[in-house]
């Protein structure tokens, strides 16, 4: 009679161990809370020039011309500096990209929404 062939139970083998869940949050860790999608949509009500995008804030900002894009970047850059909070900057021209998200927390924190607003003070 032919013997069965052997396969590991399934569970029986080597396996990954449990992925922990990875939900970005500041457990464990000084780095600011991360704001729940819903929270961030009814913020987004009142900024209508922001929108979500994966876990950044996201605006693009049209000037006359590229030196005045470019008098807006400086701006922005000694304001981040001084919170130690810094932007992804996307230059084309005339239009700026600013793409916000607190890496240390992993999505988008008060920080984002402070340089954001900021931002649109300075724009
Ligand atoms: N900028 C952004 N956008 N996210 C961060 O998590 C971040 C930063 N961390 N600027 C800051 C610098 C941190 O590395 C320093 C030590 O404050």
């Amino acid at each position: 009679m032919a013997k069965k062939p052997t396969r590991p139970a399934a569970g029986s083998g080597p396996s990954k161990a449990a992925a922990a869940p990875s939900a970005p949050t500041s457990a464990g860790g000084n780095h600011a809370p991360v704001i729940s999608d819903a929270e961030i949509e009814t913020r987004l009500t009142t900024m209508p020039e922001w929108g979500h995008v994966g876990e950044a804030l996201q605006r693009t900002f049209i000037f006359p011309d590229f030196v005045k894009a470019m008098t807006f970047v400086d701006r922005v850059a000694e304001e981040a500096e001084k919170a130690q909070h810094h932007p992804d900057i996307l230059i084309r021209y005339n239009k700026v990209t600013m793409t916000l998200s607190t890496h240390d927390s992993g999505g988008i924190t008060q920080k984002d929404f402070d340089l954001a607003q900021a931002m649109d003070r300075l724009a």
